[in-house]
């Protein structure tokens, strides 16, 4: 089993360590134009903490919203939060002043740190929120700005807070299907334990090879692959400044990444884009966020000589805990519980199935799972196992093979998105009805987004319309998640109690 010191602080482990064994020279990160060594980072780090503490008045325990892309300056300040014993509620880039404004009054956040170029959301979103008391910025200019307070003279140091290895450092919002999102709580130990499991047994990566991939940072996807796993083993992180799939093979060609972390649809989309390319210096490519088709799987081994590692998390379980290593892949199943985890099938009132019988999946381990004030946790979590929104099963060599999903989660281009929020949205528009939003499958995406619409009496569909509706998404949340297809009907499916049967509605998606 994987165990630690009562008293530990996970950035000492991740990142001074480095320095103080002597590897401060190490690359850790590299961005365009920037390469900063393990000493750097520690001083960015330390420097950010006493802004914390001595400027902003943080005090262990406190929350602290985070909002940028993946950037050097995120990765900095996520960690100083942690060192200076704060819980940090990172928010992805992407999202808008409805979507911020949750997070914060659930989790009583006080303070943000944010990249000046996307403040304006949160600002607006602050006007919702009273809880949040100040947003400070880096990347602009100003007496005030992160960037100005950091270079005190005094401030090159900083004692990482003395927390216990069960004090909560990071809490992560799920997108939830029924309600409002979920915030899933983690540990300090839980942040090493994903490395000692996954990264350590699985993954088996080197401290000389570069971690590259497009998940956010806020997703613990993108935390694990592209920060924590490399700053275990003293490796580098490479963060482009985007990460869309043509970005992406630029900046591994450029860059020599050789550990790759992103969804079977960046994979798909990178395959037209390969030729002239020299992506020789990948040796590992992880494929999780949703599930891997095994076409994509040979196409991907045909073209580049490499099997893609699927996995299979859960920002509940913080990352992944079923997956197998190159010597174990059988190409179509997601793998094998990762060591320290248990995996199993369960029918509807929870009781384990045998394998080969289809039912959803529930998984135990180091990592999972305590959801931030939510009487849900009652549901979700049985036992000690978390049970999840995938129908899976289990076959008698105690692979995992991924069925469906079990709920109403849209998995399009590896992003989570609930259908009914994205109804919600279409609701507010002034020609729409009624409607429901399923995923209909798609060869690149996985699934996309596509909603049913019945329009106001009077009121025909067309083009035009269908275009007011996406932009009118786009406007109100985050943009991954605007139906990208879009049908009118004269009614929706309903059941006698007037319910929407999405079950019918995906039928038709389907057909
Ligand atoms: O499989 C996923 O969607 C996932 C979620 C959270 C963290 C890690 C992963 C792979």
């Amino acid at each position: 089993g994987l165990s630690y010191p009562d008293r530990l602080n996970v950035v000492t482990e991740l990142l001074d360590r480095h320095v103080a064994e002597g590897r401060g020279s190490r690359t850790a990160i590299i961005a365009p134009g920037l390469e900063w060594s393990y000493a750097d980072l520690a001083e960015k780090v330390n420097r950010i903490a006493n802004v914390l503490v001595r400027d902003l008045g943080l005090t262990a325990g406190n929350r602290v919203l985070l909002r940028a892309a993946n950037t050097p300056m995120m990765v900095a300040a996520y960690l100083a939060v942690l060192k200076a014993g704060g819980i940090a509620v990172a928010t992805m880039p992407m999202l808008r002043v409805g979507e911020l404004v949750y997070p914060i009054r659930k989790a009583r956040i006080a303070l943000a740190l944010c990249d000046d170029r996307i403040v304006a959301d949160l600002a607006a979103a602050q006007a919702q929120a009273p809880e949040l008391k100040r947003i400070v910025t880096w990347g602009g200019d100003g007496e005030d700005s992160l960037d100005a307070l950091m270079r005190r003279d005094d401030y090159e140091s900083f004692a990482a807070a003395d927390t216990s290895r069960d004090d909560v450092c990071l809490i992560g919002f799920t997108s939830g299907t029924t309600g409002e999102p979920k915030g899933t709580m983690h540990f300090h130990q839980d942040l090493l334990a994903i490395c000692d499991a996954y990264g350590a047994r699985v993954l088996k990566a080197s401290p000389d090879d570069r971690f590259i991939g497009s998940p956010p940072l806020a997703f613990t996807f993108g935390l694990g692959g592209l920060v924590l796993f490399p700053m275990r083993i003293g490796a580098a992180m490479v963060l482009p400044d985007k990460a869309g799939p043509p970005d992406l093979i630029d900046a591994i060609e450029r860059y020599k990444a050789s550990v790759s972390f992103t969804a079977p649809t960046a994979y798909r989309a990178m395959l037209d884009k390969l030729d002239g390319r020299d992506i020789s210096s990948l040796r590992i490519c992880v494929s999780a966020g949703e599930a891997l088709p095994k076409p994509t799987f040979d196409a991907w081994q045909a073209k580049t000589g490499l099997p893609l590692m699927d996995g299979i998390g859960a920002t509940e379980m913080l990352h992944i805990f079923i997956g197998a290593a190159r010597d174990k892949i059988r190409p179509g199943s997601t793998g094998l519980p990762v060591p320290g985890y248990e995996a199993k099938i369960v029918d509807e009132e929870g009781r384990e199935v045998a394998d080969g019988i289809a039912g959803r999946l529930a998984v135990r381990g180091p990592t999972g799972c305590r959801y931030l004030a939510d009487a849900r946790q009652a549901r979700y979590v049985l036992d000690g196992w978390n049970v999840t929104g995938d129908t899976y099963l289990r076959d008698s060599d105690g692979y995992f093979w991924y069925q469906a999903r079990s709920d109403d989660m849209i998995i399009s281009a590896g992003y989570n998105i609930a259908g009914p929020e994205v109804e919600v949205c279409l609701l507010t528009h002034e020609a729409v009805a009624e409607c429901g939003v399923v995923g209909a499958p798609c060869p690149d995406r996985g699934q996309i987004v596509k909603a049913y619409i019945v329009l106001r009496s009077g009121l025909t569909g067309d083009a035009g319309l269908a275009k007011a509706l996406q932009e009118h998404v786009k406007a109100g949340l985050a943009p991954y998640k605007y139906p990208r297809a879009i049908a009118f009907v004269d009614a929706l499916p309903k059941t006698a109690t007037g319910k929407l049967q999405r079950f019918a509605l995906r039928q038709m998606a389907r057909d």
